[in-house]
């Protein structure tokens, strides 16, 4: 069977690498139903070497084209407003959002860690696709939680603009060329609170009461849906002058004392995981490695100098990809698998 897949926000940062991800594997699509708000409407994308017009965003539309999966990947608003209508129509909905991601009845899946959670989509015809920084921590996480039982996480993050969508990646640009011009004062401060270009800004999102972020808080209760555990974790979450890829500092704590080798062994055997970690020779990952990669690659894996049962490592991928689209992809196609 052949499916026919909507994406939501097809001209956003996501959606067009939910497109590139479409062509360039085996997927069981019937036709791709491009939607974007009226502003977007009538935009032409070439997809598969045909032009295809971008649809406006209604909540007949789902019904209209018989769409069958709906990936959204176009802001919470835009998800609460028409997710509903999609499931109405009988489609499930992939949620890159983070607004039905805590709902208790929804499934919040990584395919290499929880794919069993995808069985709940019946339930309301929804399942959420984790934040970035969350991704690609649990896939590193997972194998070692299995091995040696996590008992805590604690995580600084350096996350690239394209986090906060395409305009925000142009900001840094902009900045930048700003700064080559002798007028960095005078660019746009606006999708981020403060100058990104040649600085690091420790807020991401909105702070909570508790002193934490809400991207900080997103790590701290996606991963204990996700590993169906409670895992103490703190985060830092920084943004960094960096367009694309995520990277994450992990210091880990395990109930068992572990090894380096051992983990290393472990992880280069986990799916979608890549250990690029070879300090004689210099090598550890790097989002500028990692663009357009569906993989997360894991390295600078090391004891702890002061207790036997502590790793440190440093896990990267690409936000756009392993981050959001990737996930949303693999989702649908374990879907398919599993319920199509
Ligand atoms: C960022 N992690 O890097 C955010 C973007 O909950 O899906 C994704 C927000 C989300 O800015």
């Amino acid at each position: 069977k052949k499916y026919n897949v909507a994406v939501v926000g097809a001209n956003g940062a996501v959606g067009e690498e939910v497109l590139r991800i479409l062509e360039e594997i085996d997927f069981p699509l019937a036709k791709l139903v491009p939607l974007a708000s009226s502003r977007s409407a009538g935009t032409k994308i070439d997809f598969n070497g045909e032009e295809l017009t971008i649809l406006e965003l209604t909540n007949e539309i789902f019904e209209q084209e018989d769409v069958e999966i709906a990936i959204f990947s176009a802001g919470g608003s835009v998800s609460a407003e028409f997710a509903p209508a999609a499931v109405k129509a009988g489609a499930v909905v992939i949620d890159n959002t983070s607004h039905f991601r805590m709902q208790e009845n929804v499934p919040l899946v990584v395919p290499e860690v929880n794919p069993e959670d995808i069985s709940k989509w019946r339930e309301t015809g929804i399942i959420a696709n984790p934040n970035c920084s969350t991704i690609q921590m649990v896939q590193a996480l997972k194998p070692l939680d299995n091995a040696y039982d996590l008992v805590r996480v604690d995580v600084a993050t350096y996350q690239a603009t394209s986090g906060a969508g395409k305009s925000a990646m142009k900001e840094l640009v902009n900045q930048m060329q700003a700064f080559f011009a002798f007028k960095l004062d005078e660019a746009e401060i606006k999708a981020f609170n403060q100058q990104i270009a040649l600085n690091v800004i420790p807020q991401i999102d909105k702070f909570t009461e508790n002193g934490f972020t809400k991207e900080e808080m997103k790590m701290v209760n996606e991963t204990t849906k996700i590993m169906h555990k409670e895992i103490p974790l703190s985060a830092t979450c920084v943004r960094v002058p960096v367009l694309r890829g995520h990277s994450e500092a992990l210091t880990l704590t395990f109930d068992s004392e572990v090894s380096a080798n051992e983990a290393r062994e472990l992880l280069s055997q986990a799916p979608n995981i890549v250990v690029v970690d070879d300090p004689e020779q210099e090598l550890y990952p790097m989002p500028k490695d990692c663009v357009e990669s569906n993989e997360t690659f894991v390295g600078r894996i090391r004891e702890d100098v002061y207790a036997h049962n502590i790793l440190h490592m440093f896990v990267v991928a690409d936000n756009l990809r392993v981050g959001a689209a990737t996930n949303a992809v693999r989702i649908a196609q374990k879907w398919v698998e599993m319920e199509g």
